[in-house]
């Protein structure tokens, strides 16, 4: 017998690995965090198509029947820890938004996955809405990319560090959640630059910008779901929100590359 921590993402498939629910589980695994998924959607990226995303929704009843069994074999106090990745379709929000609701988790950690290529436009927007009014209001951490800051915030330009701090602010008042707002490559410098904010402390975060340009994929996901690891293992949100931008920054250095036109995050770093 073991007290291993279980945590749960909520999230889609991307085939080849670099992102989602698979990038979840390895993160998890990587921490001594056991993983369960219920899988929203699965992608296939279209390399004969400037490599867009083919998007399938997972069935509704389908992802209410995973939240089912897996809420069931782990009860409450066992299963404290829920990550949201992408969702994709406003039924699934609706399905996900019921199932928090239902039972409630000590930490609901939101990765708000905006916007995926290859969904229509009126789609896309729909779920927007759907994800910022029926999924953020149940969120205890969010960790919104730069577009997905600008997008939550209302902000129109986000390009120094102190509209990023201003932007978490808004997204935590909206919320209530502790924000890990990320600028990314986005601001100018030579630095990763995330913004935490919660009810008691604004801190930035710095990281050397890695990649030389390069595009990587799924340090979104990854940083995420090792926020979600280190509140399984009982950090505080501060502490999850540093230990999981180390662990990303490791993951990027020692990124992989592939026949894709981008890099991925190795976990096993
Ligand atoms: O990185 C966002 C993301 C999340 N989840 C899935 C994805 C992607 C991006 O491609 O495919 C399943």
């Amino acid at each position: 017998m073991t007290s291993t921590p279980v945590a749960l993402t909520i999230a889609g498939s991307e085939a080849t690995g670099g992102a989602g629910a698979q990038v979840d589980l390895k993160t998890f695994q990587q921490h001594g965090v056991f993983g369960c998924v219920a899988l929203t959607c699965i992608v296939s990226f279209d390399p004969k198509n400037d490599w867009n995303h083919r998007f399938v929704p997972v069935d509704p009843q389908v992802i209410a029947d995973q939240l089912e069994v897996i809420t069931t074999a782990y009860p409450a106090e066992q299963l404290d820890v829920v990550k949201i990745g992408m969702l994709g379709t406003p039924i699934t929000i609706q399905t996900v938004a019921e199932a928090l609701e239902a039972r409630s988790f000590g930490h609901v950690v939101l990765d708000p996955v905006l916007i995926c290529k290859g969904q229509e436009p009126g789609a896309a927007l729909d779920t927007d809405e759907a994800l910022k009014a029926k999924v953020l209001p149940l969120a205890t951490f969010v960790t919104p990319n730069h577009f997905e800051t600008m997008s939550l915030s209302g902000l129109g330009a986000i390009e120094t560090v102190e509209q990023l701090t201003e932007a978490a602010r808004i997204i935590h008042e909206r919320s209530g959640a502790a924000v890990l707002a990320k600028g990314g490559v986005h601001l100018p410098g030579d630095e990763a630059i995330d913004v935490y904010v919660d009810g008691e402390r604004t801190e930035v975060l710095r990281a050397p910008k890695l990649g030389d340009g390069a595009q990587v994929a799924g340090a979104g996901c990854t940083l995420a779901a090792a926020v979600a690891a280190r509140l399984a293992l009982g950090d505080s949100p501060w502490e999850a929100a540093q230990a999981a931008k180390d662990f990303v920054t490791r993951g990027i250095e020692h990124r992989l590359s592939s026949g894709a036109p981008f890099d991925v995050v190795w976990q096993g770093a």
